[in-house]
């Protein structure tokens, strides 16, 4: 190194020698050296000036004097060695040094050791703002870390919090109002609450319904215009599909007496279906009675008598009650999943949700468009068995999957 010469931080200034070992030191500092202290093979001594360097930082410009290590042969004795040198790691000495004591009474930014120093402007962080932990109050990396942290916890508070420093002050008071329950609400409270007598069992599968889209598709652009002109829905297939699955798993279709002491199945000849409707009034389930004895058509027929009655209030006594089992379609809406409810006189009810467009395989393996549809069982478990509604819902998406096999099985 010579006077004038531009030096970095963690350059290297010069060897120092001792009967036991040599240890680089390197400069702390950034700057122009302005005066060397000793010579090459100049004996120095501890604590003493090595170099002067005028350091250039945010322009200001300030001499820095960097001091003499302490000699390597009393590393473990040596009370004199300051940090700021970087040392052969093996020879440092960690004990406090004279000039270590000299520094305490300045800043944290002059005892932290340079890649405390380097670390602290890779992270931003003025080293003077930060509390040493270290020996004598010096700056850890540690410390840094923490600042770092606490710096970044204020802001999120900070952000979190609003740019206001007070809090957003109510405008009024809290108003409650008591709005008694509508007639429909009413009775679903009842029906609802004795519902959560009955320990659901919920199951849902996903169904490819890609015939049966372009089949009603078909019907619909007038394909069988000589059978109907009316416009078909989904539901009219569903509801024949399950009434068909229904034949092999008749528990699904029964209801459970609990009045006697000895709880009793009671099966029921008849599949009447009830259809959970979105009306203006609230949920609305009027029933669609004998399924297994009506063709697709006349269920359709049935579906849109209850839908207009619905519509104008119309519906009897009779075709609110009696239902079997319950499907609840709200794929119209929207939703992927469904956990419905049962009600006390059923035993298992059906939701549908929404049929999406999917891409899947032929049986090439080529990519193509798919339609499918989810359908979410419950059963009352007391008396179904999961594995009855997995199978119960196998065969149904067998006449879903595979229309044809409903018709063949039309009376
Ligand atoms: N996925 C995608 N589209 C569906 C669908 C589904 N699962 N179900 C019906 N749709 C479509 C119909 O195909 C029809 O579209 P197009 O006119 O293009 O053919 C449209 O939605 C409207 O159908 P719709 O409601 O007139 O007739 P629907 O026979 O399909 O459904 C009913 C009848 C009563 C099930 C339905 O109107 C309804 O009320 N659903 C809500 C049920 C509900 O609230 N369930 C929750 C009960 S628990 O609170």
């Amino acid at each position: 190194m010579e006077k004038d010469a531009r030096v970095e931080e963690f350059d290297k200034i010069c060897e120092v020698t001792s009967d036991k070992a040599t240890v680089d030191v390197t400069s702390r500092f950034s700057g122009v050296i302005k005066k060397l202290h000793y010579q090459a093979n100049d004996t120095a001594y501890v604590g003493k000036p090595l170099i002067d360097i005028d350091v250039d930082e945010d322009g200001e410009s300030e001499d820095n004097v960097l001091d003499a290590p302490a000699p390597i042969e009393d590393s473990e004795t040596a009370s004199n060695a300051p940090d700021g040198f970087m040392a052969n790691p093996s020879a440092k000495d960690d004990s406090p040094s004279a000039a270590d004591e000299q520094e305490k009474k300045g800043s944290h930014a002059s005892l932290a050791t340079p890649a405390v120093r380097h670390l602290s402007k890779e992270l931003k962080i003025d080293i003077k703002d930060v509390d040493g932990t270290g020996r004598d109050g010096r700056v850890t990396k540690e410390d840094l870390y923490k600042h770092q942290d606490m710096i970044s916890s204020n802001q999120h508070t900070t952000q979190t919090s609003g740019t206001s420093a007070t809090p957003r002050q109510s405008t009024g008071q809290q108003v409650e109002m008591p709005v008694p329950l509508t007639q429909n609400q009413a009775q679903m409270f009842k029906t609802m609450t004795r519902s959560l007598q009955i320990p659901h069992f919920v199951y849902s599968d996903e169904f490819d319904i890609t015939p049966l889209v372009a089949l009603r598709k078909r019907i619909n652009n007038g394909a069988s215009k000589s059978v109907t002109s009316q416009k078909l829905s989904y539901m009219p297939f569903i509801i024949k599909a399950l009434s068909l699955s229904l034949q092999d798993y008749p528990l699904l279709n029964s209801r459970l007496d609990t009045t006697s002491s000895k709880p009793t199945i009671i099966n029921r000849s008849q599949h009447n279906i009830g259809i959970a409707m979105d009306t203006p009034c609230g949920l609305i389930v009027p029933v669609i009675k004998d399924v297994a004895n009506l063709s697709i058509k006349e269920i359709a027929a049935e579906l849109r008598r209850l839908q207009s009655a619905t519509s104008s209030s119309s519906l009897s006594p009779s075709d609110l009650t009696g239902g079997t089992i319950t499907i609840s379609n709200i794929g119209n809406i929207g939703g992927t999943y469904l956990s419905p409810v049962i009600v006390d006189s059923q035993v298992a009810i059906v939701g549908v949700g929404r049929i999406r467009e999917i891409p899947g395989f032929d049986e090439e393996g080529k990519v193509v468009r798919r339609s499918v549809v989810n359908f979410s069982w419950s059963a009352d478990h007391r008396v179904v068995d999961g594995a009855v509604v997995a199978r119960c819902s196998e065969v149904l998406r067998g006449f879903l999957e595979g229309v044809e096999g409903m018709v063949l099985l039309m009376r």
